[in-house]
């Protein structure tokens, strides 16, 4: 297991990195129910979004994930906001429909084509897991290694197949891999005979707006526990930054890094405890 900062070290270099087995098999099965009942009750629908607040309960706990939550707060610095949270799941196709054929290359919401290969914090992230193994039937996982820190642009016919650099992830069931916003990649089509599910929680900064809107009864209660628990951790990830203001103009003097993790210390010691 590689440590955090070398892992930190490899995401700044790659674009990526990858926790394993972050979510467990029963975990899965429940949100894989949880899919079905949407999908049912919504005429079929397969992709949902906003789902912090259809499933409150069940989702909590991977967006307030410690393991995810704190490597993020090391690329992002104690800035990091829930953007939106889906849960999808895409069906099978035909072999011959998918032969040669990826999703859809693409860099994520927020992202801007890099101008220099200097590394730069990104400005969301997105926690992907699947819940099966990506074997190729089930259509892996392609990424542009790097491309988070090169101007690559990939013309419109191209972006349907595969890229010359690509590399192919056959993510386990319940991995978990946190991407840069900036990193080109691709879903590869379904063609297992079963549903693909994929499960994405999209983190950006505090200062940005929030693609989910928040404002559900669901997540407003967590966040009211959240404003009585004082953890500004937790407040932050539904939109309500208390000290945005001072740690957006801190001067600047220090080491970013340094001073997140001071920050990220205060907010830890500041919790009350029941
Ligand atoms: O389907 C996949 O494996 C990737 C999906 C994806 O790229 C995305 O939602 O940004």
């Amino acid at each position: 297991m590689p440590s955090l900062e070398q892992r930190l070290e490899d995401y700044k270099t790659d674009g990526f990195t990858i926790f394993e087995k972050v979510f467990d098999e029963e975990q899965m099965e429940i949100w894989k129910e949880k899919h079905k009942e949407l999908s049912a009750e919504h005429n079929g629908q397969t992709w949902f979004a906003n789902t912090l607040e259809l499933a409150p309960e069940l989702m909590w706990s991977a967006v307030s994930h410690p393991t995810i939550l704190g490597f993020l707060e090391k690329v992002m610095g104690p800035f990091v906001q829930l953007d939106n949270l889906t849960l999808a799941a895409f069906p099978s196709i035909e072999q011959e429909k998918a032969a040669g054929r990826v999703s859809g290359w693409h860099r994520d919401r927020w992202a801007h084509v890099p101008f220099t290969d200097a590394y730069h914090r990104p400005n969301a992230i997105n926690a992907i897991s699947y819940l099966q193994d990506l074997t190729e039937a089930f259509g892996p996982l392609r990424v542009i290694v790097g491309s988070h820190r090169k101007p690559i642009t990939i013309e419109e016919a191209n972006r349907g197949v595969p890229h010359p650099n690509e590399t192919i992830i056959n993510m386990k069931a319940g991995d978990v891999v946190i991407t840069h916003n900036g990193l080109i990649h691709s879903g590869t089509p379904n063609t297992s005979g079963q549903l693909r599910y994929f499960f994405s929680i999209y983190y950006n900064l505090t200062w940005l707006k929030h693609t989910d809107h928040h404002t559900g009864p669901h997540t407003q209660k967590i966040l009211a526990d959240a404003k009585a628990a004082n953890n500004h951790q937790y407040m932050r990830l539904l939109g309500v930054d208390e000290q945005l203001q001072p740690r957006c103009n801190s001067g600047f003097l220090q080491s970013d890094e340094e001073r997140w993790e001071q920050w990220a210390a205060a907010d830890r010691a500041a919790i009350k405890e029941e």
